[in-house]
């Protein structure tokens, strides 16, 4: 029969990664989405007429009820959260009520509605923050440094308590930073890639950034989705840590998106104090080991790649929307 997925924020860069590969799986889809007075729908413009969506919000207990209730899905991904790390220090309690307690809400709907459903938490590498050992596996306790990080230790914690307590199906991926064309132009990935394909092009002349001494383990979102589904096919439920395994300042990814296109990026980075956050997490490096071995998963596009793959897709898509504007100007 059929299996039925039902993934919170289909919208953002990882649901529409995700609602991709399972349609290639054979899975009917349903994607959850907030109301807004202009469709966001860009990501999943390419899949939209084969997901379904439906109408709901992680602050919204009802919504997440009666969506649970109508489409009684097999697995449930809840990839929804207010993501970015700065926007949690302006809006630390609405972080909380979406990336913290939304969890429990999607969970409490499941506990009430269909127990058996298999359920993934998107816990994240933020929840090392003040990292205490070198690289981080599962077992290296958390010292998140931001709103974020907290909401994501509280739901990955009520994730494991609702497997603990109700026998539930639930499983957290914490995933390390995992980037795409498909990224949200505030993340410091694509503000580069995005950056560059602007410079190259003329449209500007510099890119303002903040602590380029931060270190980050960068894969691939499409590579990442997949370790997704996976933890949700195995016989127990349990928590992996989903890497690459290697690290890199942000001044390295600076260098190599400049000079995939060419350019010298000492001529055009300026340092800008406001991108400087209240509390860093300096250095993240994940091992992959658990899920290299029990899920059979390993990452297949390495960072040199990544770099490349984004700041050329950055430069056609701006080459695109640059001769669409002169047909229509002309
Ligand atoms: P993203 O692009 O920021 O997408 C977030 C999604 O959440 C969007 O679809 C957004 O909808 C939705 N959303 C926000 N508030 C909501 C609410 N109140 N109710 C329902 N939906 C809501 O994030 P991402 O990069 O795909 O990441 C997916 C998940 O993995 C997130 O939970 C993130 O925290 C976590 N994570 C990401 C990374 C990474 O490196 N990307 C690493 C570890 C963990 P709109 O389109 O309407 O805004
Ligand atoms: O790209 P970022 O904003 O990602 P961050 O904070 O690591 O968070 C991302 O990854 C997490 C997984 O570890 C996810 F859970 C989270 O949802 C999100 O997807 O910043 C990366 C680094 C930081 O150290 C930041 O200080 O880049 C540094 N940075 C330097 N200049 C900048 C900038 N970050 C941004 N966004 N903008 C800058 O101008």
């Amino acid at each position: 029969m059929t299996k039925k997925a039902l993934i919170t924020g289909i919208t953002g860069q990882d649901g529409s990664y995700l609602s991709g590969f399972l349609l290639e799986k054979g899975y009917e889809v349903y994607g959850m989405v907030r109301r807004s007075s202009v469709e966001r729908f860009e990501r999943i413009e390419h899949i939209k007429d084969r997901v379904h969506l439906v109408q709901g919000d992680l602050t919204d207990q009802s919504s997440l009820d009666e969506a649970v209730k109508e489409i009684q899905p097999d697995e449930v991904y809840n990839l929804a959260a207010q993501s970015f790390v700065p926007t949690s220090w302006n809006q630390p309690t609405l972080t909380g009520e979406i990336t913290g307690l939304g969890a429990t809400r999607l969970l409490e709907a499941l506990r009430k509605l269909k127990p058996d459903a298999r359920f993934y938490q998107a816990s994240s590498s933020e929840m090392f923050g003040k990292v205490r050992e070198v690289p981080q596996t599962e077992l290296t306790p958390f010292h998140p440094r931001s709103p974020y990080g907290v909401a994501k230790v509280y739901a990955h914690f009520i994730t494991v308590n609702y497997r603990e307590s109700y026998d539930m199906f639930a499983c957290s991926g914490i995933l390390f930073n995992h980037e795409s064309p498909r990224r949200g132009l505030e993340f410091v990935t694509r503000k580069i890639t995005h950056g560059v394909a602007r410079i190259k092009l003329g449209l500007a002349n510099e890119i303002r950034l903040g602590n380029l001494d931060a270190k980050r383990d960068w894969g691939y979102a499409g590579d990442y989705v997949e370790a997704m589904w996976l933890m949700l096919q195995q016989d127990r439920p349990d928590d992996y840590v989903i890497a690459s395994g290697e690290t890199h300042s942000v001044r390295e990814f600076v260098e190599a998106a400049f000079s995939s296109a060419g350019l010298d990026w000492e001529r055009f980075v300026v340092l800008d104090p406001k991108f400087v956050r209240p509390a860093e997490v300096d250095l993240l490096i994940g091992d992959p080991k658990k899920a290299r071995e029990k899920l059979g998963w390993s990452p297949k596009v390495g960072f040199r790649d990544l770099v490349k793959m984004m700041v050329e897709e950055d430069i056609e898509t701006l080459k695109n929307s640059i001769s669409l504007n002169s047909i229509v100007n002309t």
